[in-house]
């Protein structure tokens, strides 16, 4: 499968690792858009949030876990941060492994659409 995500949980690619256990992986994101910005991922493939199944919800309650953790030990905790699924074409999905972006380290500013 030509996924880029699955290849940086194979270390086929580079990534800088951030946490990492059997399930999740969180990764600095390569363009970040805020002072903390990094990628939760799961090591299993799932194209969106649209292929989410019954059976992955433990999962996906994993990478909530992850993204506190990551959180916490990049230091926003406290301050707040937010937390970002892109789904779809208007979602401005560009890549199809799913994933959260853990965004913070500055006032991120109000949703505008
Ligand atoms: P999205 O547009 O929601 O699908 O976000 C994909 C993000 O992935 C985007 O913010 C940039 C990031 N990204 C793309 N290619 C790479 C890569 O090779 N390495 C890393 N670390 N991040 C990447």
């Amino acid at each position: 499968m030509d996924c880029l995500f699955c290849k940086i949980v194979e270390g086929e690619l580079p990534s800088t690792k951030v946490l990492e256990n059997d399930k999740v992986l969180v990764f600095q994101n390569i363009n970040p858009e805020a002072p903390v910005h990094v990628l939760i991922i799961p090591k299993k493939h799932i194209a969106s949030m649209n292929d989410i199944q019954d059976e992955d919800s433990q999962l996906i309650g994993e990478m909530h876990q992850a993204a506190k953790e990551a959180a916490a030990k990049l230091g926003i905790a406290e301050s707040g941060y937010r937390l970002i699924n892109n789904c779809g074409p208007d979602g401005e999905q560009s890549v199809f492994h799913v994933h959260y972006h853990l965004m913070g380290g500055r006032r991120l500013g109000a949703l505008t659409g």
